[in-house]
């Protein structure tokens, strides 16, 4: 461990184990005033900047209440971490507490069990082994505003992700320690967040027995050396490395081992996915086969430029983006400045994890003047690359098609 992660890690301790609240002032069920607004493009891409969330500088806001914040894009360019501050938000029920006691906070381990378990902060930071590990939270309907035709559910623009180093101890050890029992199948997790009426489903996902114990899923306290912010978890979050966000269950105060297969309306109607290759359907099919929403697949996306920039002709400039692997790390990416026609391959930036970004660059000169669509394309470990088509499925799951951008030399 280098000194820097060290102070890292003794900073979040501290603040946690001072008892710190995550004191935040006032709720969020208000409006914010609109200082600015952004175009995303697609249809009803006009999104209000919003100061107004505990602990978040600017963000696009889709929704008050719950919150759904998404990161303006260009803080992609500033590098491969998110800062907390800009990171995404995304709820899906409005009774969320506004504040916490880290003191009094307690996490139960129960069910098919050999122990159950009533943990509280300082016991899981100081019981256990720490982990550190970088990795994309994505939501699974990160970019959906960009499905034709268009389907319901928030319309995220490309900012319903981001990339932190999540610092926290391993699932595992906190599973073998309340000793899960033989035929045990699967994990379920809960958070303190609620509906406001009853009959709303509460938000409960589930894992695997082994997926939950392979050594890589974190219960999480620390994001960029921070303690988390309250609206991304505060003070334990599940990190769940490549898979989509919905499994990264936050304010997780409940570890339920179940010895069924989980059919909770999060789990058995939500998130459902076709079970076609790049989960993919034409709008007109009715009847498939759906599964669970699982593993995320690779992305690439260019940070320095969007469309309509313009650049100079005939100087050479380095063109900059980011790419993720998925549920891999990154093999290569690939760059086109001539709409597809040929490819180079980027130059990758540093490696801060399996699960991380990645960022790129290649250098671009355009030797005409006039318009440009330059495409990025992430190729995977496993070899598995961006498709070139969009896929469509109605609850605009999965997008990663290859993005193109127009720019204009002048
Ligand atoms: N307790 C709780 N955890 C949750 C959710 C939620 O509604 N409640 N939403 C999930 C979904 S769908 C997403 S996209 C991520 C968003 O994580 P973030 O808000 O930290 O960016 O949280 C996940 N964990
Ligand atoms: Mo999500």
């Amino acid at each position: 461990m280098n000194e820097q992660n060290y102070a890292m890690r003794r900073r979040v301790l501290r603040s946690l184990a001072a008892g710190g609240m995550a004191a935040v002032a006032g709720a969020w069920s208000h409006v914010a005033r609109a200082a600015d607004v952004v175009t995303l493009p697609f249809e009803n891409g006009l999104r209000p900047l919003t100061n107004a969330f505990p602990q978040k500088g600017e963000m696009l806001l889709l929704r008050s209440r719950p919150p759904l914040l998404e990161t303006p894009f260009e803080v992609f360019d500033e590098g491969v971490f998110t800062p907390n501050d800009r990171f995404f938000v995304r709820w899906h029920l409005a009774d969320i507490p506004t504040q916490i006691d880290a003191r009094t906070f307690r996490v139960r381990v129960r069910g098919a069990v050999d122990r159950e378990l009533d943990l509280g902060l300082r016991e899981i930071m100081h019981d256990f082994e720490r982990v550190e590990l970088a990795a994309v939270n994505q939501c699974a309907g990160n970019s959906r505003g960009f499905f034709k035709p268009r389907v319901a559910g928030g319309e995220w623009g490309n900012g319903a992700m981001g990339n932190a180093l999540w610092t926290g101890v391993r699932l595992k050890d906190i599973l073998n320690r309340a000793g899960v029992k033989a035929g045990a199948l699967e994990v379920r997790f809960n958070g303190l967040d609620a509906g406001v009426v009853s009959a709303t489903p509460d938000f409960i996902k589930t894992l695997s027995v082994d997926h939950a114990r392979d050594g890589e899923v974190m219960v999480a306290f620390g994001m960029n050396g921070q303690p988390l912010p309250l609206l991304n978890g505060f003070p334990l979050r599940l990190v769940v490395p490549g898979w989509y966000s919905t499994y990264w269950m936050k304010m997780l105060n409940d570890i339920e081992v179940i010895e069924t297969s989980d059919r909770n309306f999060w789990m058995a109607k939500a998130y459902q996915i076709p079970d076609t290759p790049h989960a993919s359907v034409s709008p007109q099919e009715k009847a498939f086969k759906t599964v669970a929403i699982n593993r995320m697949v690779p992305r690439s996306f260019f940070t320095n430029l969007s469309n309509g920039s313009v650049v100079d002709v005939a100087a050479r400039r380095i063109v900059r983006g980011i790419a993720f692997g998925g549920d891999k790390g990154v093999r290569e990416v690939r760059f086109s400045s001539d709409n597809g026609a040929t490819w180079t391959t980027a130059q990758l930036g540093r490696d801060v994890g399996t699960y991380g970004f990645r960022r790129w660059e290649a250098p671009f000169v355009p030797r005409q003047a006039g318009q440009h669509t330059l495409k990025v394309m992430a190729i995977n470990t496993d070899g598995v690359a961006q498709p070139t088509t969009p896929n469509w499925n109605p609850g605009g799951y999965m997008r990663n098609e290859v993005e193109a951008i127009t720019v204009v030399a002048a």
